[in-house]
């Protein structure tokens, strides 16, 4: 009898209380963070109305995930072991995407980790949430008829070690000797490669010994690396691009085994990621390459789309990072 009258009300309200954990108004979605190999992300797409308050639950049922959000949200929730839950609640003011993904290397599909986020308008809840409007750079370098994917070997590199910044700075500053214009300007720097600029400068100031001229290059490939930037962007590659690119840009990660398996290197070449410190391979090509590529990611190989990820100038900061491989600050 007790169980009948007391057990029964109570379990029904227990059931009731786990459908309906929080009644305060906010939602919960639950989402399931497996390797992809174990069904990625459930659900990979979540809908959410602009204003609503969610809260997300992501538990982990298979190996360390690290969890974070974006573009432009700055939410990372840190690295879940399995069996752990971890929430967040938010309001996403606007409609639009956004992404929730794994930043932490945990299976040889771990790059494919993702979900979106829809955020439609309440007033208008069948309107189609669009992707993000098209790409400025992307498009001019497709109109200029410049392939991303080609090889752009450097025509000049360093004879030398790392040319040093500081020492640019410092000879880049000095009134006697003005720069070619160019090398103010923030959108020729973008659009030219250094292996170009290096020409420019043999051409306009041919006093200049080969150290000078990259010293000079250095100090202003480097200059919109602010160091709050540049931390930024440190975590980010540590956690997003090491795995394949190498923590010292060396193109020696963990995730290239997985690459090399599933022929997914660089260049259509079957054993290969981006060695970006290698001075041969990435002073022939531009900023504007480097953030196209990283946006739209490569096609047919591994490398990944970090557009749903990045907002464009958190993609700026991270292109502006890659140079720290090659130039010392
Ligand atoms: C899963 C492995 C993987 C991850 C993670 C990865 N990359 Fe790559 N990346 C590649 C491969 C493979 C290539 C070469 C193929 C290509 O260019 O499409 C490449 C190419 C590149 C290139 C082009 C270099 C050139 O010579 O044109 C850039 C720039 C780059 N990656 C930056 C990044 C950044 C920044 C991140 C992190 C935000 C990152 N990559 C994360 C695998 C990866
Ligand atoms: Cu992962």
């Amino acid at each position: 009898m007790l169980v009948i009258v007391v057990g029964l009300p109570v379990a029904a309200l227990g059931y009731h209380l786990h459908l309906f954990p929080d009644r305060s108004g906010v939602r919960t979605i639950d989402i399931v963070a497996a390797a992809p190999e174990r069904g990625g992300f459930q659900p990979d797409v979540i809908r959410v109305a602009a204003g609503e308050k969610v809260r997300l639950r992501f538990s982990v049922p298979d190996v360390t995930h690290g969890i974070a959000l974006g573009p432009g949200l700055g939410i990372d929730l840190g690295q879940i072991d399995p069996g752990q839950v971890e929430e967040i609640e938010l309001v996403f003011a606007e409609p639009g995407r956004y992404a929730y993904y794994c930043n932490t290397w945990c299976s040889p599909n771990h790059w494919r980790m993702r979900g979106v986020i829809e955020v439609y308008d309440p007033a208008n809840p069948s309107r189609l949430v669009s992707d993000s409007r098209p790409d400025p750079v992307t498009g001019a370098l497709a109109e200029q008829g410049i392939d991303i994917d080609a090889p752009h070997p450097a025509s000049v590199i360093p004879a030398a070690a790392k040319p040093s910044a500081t020492r640019g700075e410092a000879f880049s500053t000095r009134a006697e000797t003005p720069l070619p214009p160019e090398f103010d300007d923030a959108s020729w720097r973008r659009g030219h490669s250094p292996a170009e600029a290096h020409t420019l400068l043999n051409r306009e100031l041919p006093a200049l010994s080969e150290e000078e001229a990259w010293d000079i290059i250095a100090f202003h490939w480097l200059r919109d690396l602010t160091p709050e930037r540049r931390e930024w962007a440190t975590e980010q590659y540590a956690k997003n691009c090491a795995a394949c690119h190498g923590e010292a840009g060396t193109g020696t990660g963990p995730g290239v085994d997985a690459l090399r398996q599933q022929g997914l290197g660089r260049h259509g070449e079957e054993d290969e990621t981006t060695a970006i410190n290698d001075p041969q391979t990435i002073l022939g090509g531009t900023s504007n390459i480097y953030y196209a590529k990283i946006r739209r990611g490569g096609m047919g190989t591994g490398m990944p789309d970090f557009g749903p990820v990045f907002t464009e100038d958190e993609t700026w900061i991270l292109v502006d990072y890659l140079w720290t491989f090659q130039f010392a600050e």
